[in-house]
């Protein structure tokens, strides 16, 4: 197996050749060569936004620098969360345990950061860690050497960033200040004795999508294609994706959202949008900003648009401003991947490229995630690990955010706990063939009806063919057959065709359910 015998070669530990492949990296590791971790991570990207993925954007918006990665390395192509919303998906990476072991199951929860982690395992096998960026889990990070993050949400521009000394704001967009600190912390902090695990963590594309000033026109005179469920009328499904608050049509608001103005003062919630959006601008950046806004809301005024082609205009105006997000995503990546190929650390450092869940680009009329269907249940996942992983691997084995924290730990030499409920994703990297596969994933959405853009609570089961959903608050049932139907317009739970298949995937579930220890009565 070729990318064994290579990570064999680049570690040096030729002694280990006829060892399994956990103990040659252990074996490595006393050589003093353990590989060095970049998790670069963002928040809300789409899979569908990222080239490497192909898709109907790939085209008109391509990712240039994540690809970079995919290219040397391998792209995940079937990669899953366990619950599609930020802290709960953070927790999980973090923990290796579904959210209710780890106990944040949605926003607004508190991240107990005495319990076991990956981080804390790599630095107690003497890795030096470290953390920039978003981190959004209410307490302050425990398992890293260093650490500078968003308090909450965080800002786009002038953000504030929290250490263990207090909160400091920065000029600047956020972007370029976490990818500015995570090299610095590469060239001059960490300790250079000891290999590193770096999380390096965007706030972007997230709600409110707001481009930073090297992308503000990006994309002007380009159309984005539309998906074709854009208008989607949601029959064919429960009521749940008829109840849910996050359609462009509806949801979207005019100032924050859209990026309209000049704005009415006698409206107060357009005041405050409009405080919320720019009140964080320094003269420079509100000029660069409204000259490139300024010319584009006067046109659309005249336009004087209804109904369906105002729905589109704000699908161009929303998916422009996402992807120029992106963009700045992207060119950062690009700073890290060259930074670390010109300081000799390409060749013992495996990269990734995720986030930490996907987003509803236009997909049945909406933004947000949360669902499990397809759009936000999938995240990018991309790695690259000179040696091991052979240049244009496509794995497409399902994987789940779940096993982030096992890979990391087999990839670093470390015995992974008993409990952790992942499965590494070393074996798949190196020889999918032979790697063990998993047959089924489980998702659980906590967060509910009543919170942020009223999606119902729901757990579920995929596997490579089919989904069965249950919205349990709802007593409603949906089942999909992916192949016919990638889409998810009709649930064929009613059709007695599909008996067999319904029947198969509830004992599934039942065995799934058990079998990650989710208590019956779990709300
Ligand atoms: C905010 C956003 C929502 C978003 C949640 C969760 N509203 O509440 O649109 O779903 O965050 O996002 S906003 O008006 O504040 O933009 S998450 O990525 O943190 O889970
Ligand atoms: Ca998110």
């Amino acid at each position: 197996m070729i990318s064994r015998r290579n990570f064999l070669k680049t570690t040096g530990a030729v002694a280990a050749m006829a060892m399994p492949f956990a103990d040659a990296v252990a074996a490595a590791a006393k050589a003093g060569k353990r590989p060095n971790i970049i998790w670069l991570f963002s928040d809300d990207h789409a899979q569908n936004a990222v080239s490497a993925y192909g898709g109907r954007l790939a085209e008109v918006a391509p990712t240039p620098n994540i690809d970079r990665i995919a290219k040397a390395g391998a792209i995940f192509k079937n990669s899953f969360v366990t619950n599609s919303i930020c802290g709960p998906c953070r927790a999980v990476i973090l923990t290796g345990l579904h959210s209710h072991l780890n106990g944040f199951r949605a926003n607004g929860d508190k991240f107990d950061g005495s319990q076991q982690t990956f981080p804390k395992l790599l630095q107690g096998a003497g890795y030096t860690t470290a953390v920039y960026g978003k981190w959004h889990l209410a307490t302050e990070p425990t398992g890293f050497d260093n650490w500078e993050v968003l308090p909450g949400q965080g800002h786009y521009y002038n953000p504030d960033f929290r250490t263990a000394e207090g909160i400091d704001q920065e000029t600047g967009y956020v972007s370029d200040l976490i990818t500015d600190k995570a090299l610095d912390w590469l060239g001059n902090k960490r300790d250079a004795d000891k290999p590193f695990m770096l999380m390096l963590q965007h706030k972007a594309p997230h709600r409110e999508w707001a481009p930073g000033p090297d992308h503000l026109s990006t994309f002007e005179d380009v159309e984005i294609p539309e998906p074709d469920n854009l208008f989607d009328d949601y029959t064919g499904r429960g009521s749940a994706a008829n109840k849910q608050d996050m359609t462009i049509d509806k949801t979207m608001t005019t100032v924050r959202d859209l990026k309209i103005w000049p704005v009415d003062d006698s409206d107060a919630r357009d005041k405050k949008e409009w405080e919320r959006l720019q009140g964080r601008f320094n003269d420079e950046q509100r000029a660069a900003w409204n000259k490139a806004y300024g010319p584009k809301n006067e046109a659309l005024k005249k336009a004087k648009l209804e109904g369906k082609n105002l729905v589109r205009w704000k699908y161009q105006r929303y998916m422009k401003d996402y992807l120029r997000c992106v963009r700045s995503v992207d060119d950062n990546i690009g700073r890290v991947l060259d930074y670390v190929d010109k300081n000799g650390l390409a060749e013992n450092t495996v990269v990734f490229y995720s986030s930490d869940q996907s987003f509803y680009l236009g997909e049945h009329g909406w933004f947000d995630k949360r669902f499990m269907y397809e759009e936000s249940f999938r995240t990018p996942l991309v790695a690259k690990w000179p040696g091991v992983i052979e240049a244009g691997t496509e794995i497409n084995t399902m994987v789940q955010n779940l096993d982030c924290a096992q890979t990391f730990l087999e990839i670093a030499g470390v015995a992974q706990p008993e409990n952790m409920q992942g499965q590494s994703m070393v074996p798949l990297m190196q020889d999918e063939e032979t790697a063990p596969k998993r047959a089924s994933l489980y998702y659980h959405y906590y967060e509910g009806e009543g919170r942020a853009h009223n999606v119902h609570k729901h757990y579920g089961v995929r596997t490579d063919r089919y989904k069965l959903i249950y919205f349990y608050t709802l007593d409603e049932w949906e089942f999909y057959d992916l192949q016919e139907d990638p889409h998810e317009m009709q649930s064929q739970y009613d059709n007695t065709g599909y008996v067999k298949e319904v029947e198969a995937l509830k004992a599934e579930l039942k065995r799934l359910r058990k079998h990650y220890k989710v208590p019956e009565d779990v709300a």
